[in-house]
């Protein structure tokens, strides 16, 4: 499956796309020309959509869905707009399954705070992986210690990967829901999700999948998944930042009930009763991020331009490259050896500290992730408390690998550890 990945030929100019696009990839650091790894917390916003951002700014701020003037009117279109593109763009059956959040961790608490609260009952089970994301632990805490459902977790196999056969041997009729990461943003591993809903299907359990480090790198196909909830972030797929998407099948957002009340989730408000709008406004209370969710949109146009496929063979392509010469590395470990990756290489030097890799390396122009990631359970599964982490994007190239592959020798002749 590899060979036949990497003998497919990008179409597309990947370097053309980055000097044009991204004149912060041309800016220095500490006086050397900036490397930036460190697209797993936040990707690079091209011009178009920064852009497109400025225009809303400078000439057509106004508030959405409230008011009868031409302004109120154009930036509801706009705004409104985005609905349509994530739709298509994630092949989800309807723009009302659609709704808007402000990122990953927002979504993830919608669900566990609407449909939690709805279907969660005392030693009801909720299924989560030990490579979960805080954001994807911590809601379903509060809401377990709520309802008095368990949590359960799928243990991590040494590789990196979800052990499939343990997961099999957890699910059961209580199972309510089953809630794991797409791509796991402290290992790379990319998680088998359609096998992982099917599963969960064949005992009633509804699934959400944690989006936010596979949107951005390959194409996301939420009706093949079939899974009950997606969700993912603006800005790791070259939008800004608070904002995101909770995509939710039909039916379950019909009976949801609303999460956060205030203006523009209602039907009717009266101090007797007040009725609710339907989904999926009946989520979105309040002013929105109006300009974040335009430019979510012009991300989705600038992406769908270059085409996710592409943009999986190029990441493909860099990431093989990055890894092959890291494994060359005297005295580096790598944290995780997944069977697919996705974006993010993480590793461990035997006796250097990943605060030290970190700061060494930005001295050298180079822009990684150190720490626990936010995923301190799967960094305590395997005795570490803290990786370097190098994240890809399609903009990233192999002279960027090089450039951390130096300095990662630079760290090891800093520290004599040869
Ligand atoms: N991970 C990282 O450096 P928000 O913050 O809501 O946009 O995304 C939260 C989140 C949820 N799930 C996964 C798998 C994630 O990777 C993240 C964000 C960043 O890895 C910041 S901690």
């Amino acid at each position: 499956m590899k060979e036949a990945v990497q003998s497919i030929a990008t179409t597309v100019d990947f370097n053309r796309i980055r000097s044009r696009d991204f004149p912060i990839l041309e800016r220095e650091v500490n006086g050397k020309p900036l490397v930036y790894l460190d697209n797993a917390a936040s990707s690079q916003m091209p011009r178009q959509v920064a852009d497109r951002l400025d225009r809303y700014h400078r000439m057509e701020h106004a508030n959405v869905h409230r008011g009868i003037h031409t302004l109120s009117q154009e930036a509801t279109d706009a705004y409104e707009a985005t609905r349509e593109k994530v739709k298509t763009f994630i092949n989800a059956g309807s723009t009302d399954e659609i709704i808007y959040t402000t990122g990953t961790t927002d979504s993830i608490n919608l669900v566990a705070n609407s449909f939690g609260r709805l279907k969660f009952g005392k030693d009801d089970e909720i299924i989560l992986s030990q490579m979960e994301h805080h954001a994807n632990i911590v809601p379903w805490q509060m809401i377990a210690e709520q309802t008095g459902a368990v949590i359960k977790v799928i243990p991590v196999t040494d590789r990196g990967d979800i052990d499939m056969q343990a997961y099999k041997e957890l699910l059961s009729d209580k199972t309510k829901l089953v809630a794991v990461v797409h791509v796991s943003n402290a290992l790379g591993t990319v998680n088998p999700v359609r096998e992982i809903t099917e599963m969960a299907r064949q005992h009633g359990a509804a699934v959400l999948i944690d989006g936010a480090q596979a949107v951005p790198h390959q194409t996301v196909d939420v009706q093949e998944i079939d899974c009950d909830f997606y969700a993912f972030s603006a800005h790791k797929m070259c939008g800004p930042t608070g904002f995101g998407i909770l995509y939710g099948k039909k039916e379950h957002l019909d009976a949801m009930p609303p999460y956060r009340g205030g203006g523009d989730m209602i039907d009717k408000v009266t101090f007797e009763k007040t009725t609710y709008n339907i989904a999926p406004f009946k989520f979105e209370a309040g002013t929105p991020p109006i300009a974040a969710g335009i430019g979510l949109g012009a991300a989705i146009d600038y992406l769908q331009e270059i085409g996710m496929d592409q943009i999986a063979l190029r990441e493909q392509q860099v990431v093989d490259y990055a890894l092959s010469k890291i494994r060359d590395i005297n005295g580096i470990r790598l944290f995780g050896e997944p069977e697919k990756r996705a974006s993010a290489i993480a590793f461990v030097f035997d006796q250097i500290h990943a605060h030290d890799v970190g700061t060494i390396l930005d001295k050298q122009g180079v822009a990684v992730r150190t720490g626990h990631h936010c995923a301190q359970p799967i960094l305590e599964r395997f005795g570490e408390s803290a990786t370097t982490r190098a994240s890809f994007s399609f903009y990233n190239n192999e002279e960027d690998a090089d450039r951390l592959v130096e300095g990662l020798n630079y760290v090891k002749e800093f520290f004599q550890t040869d």
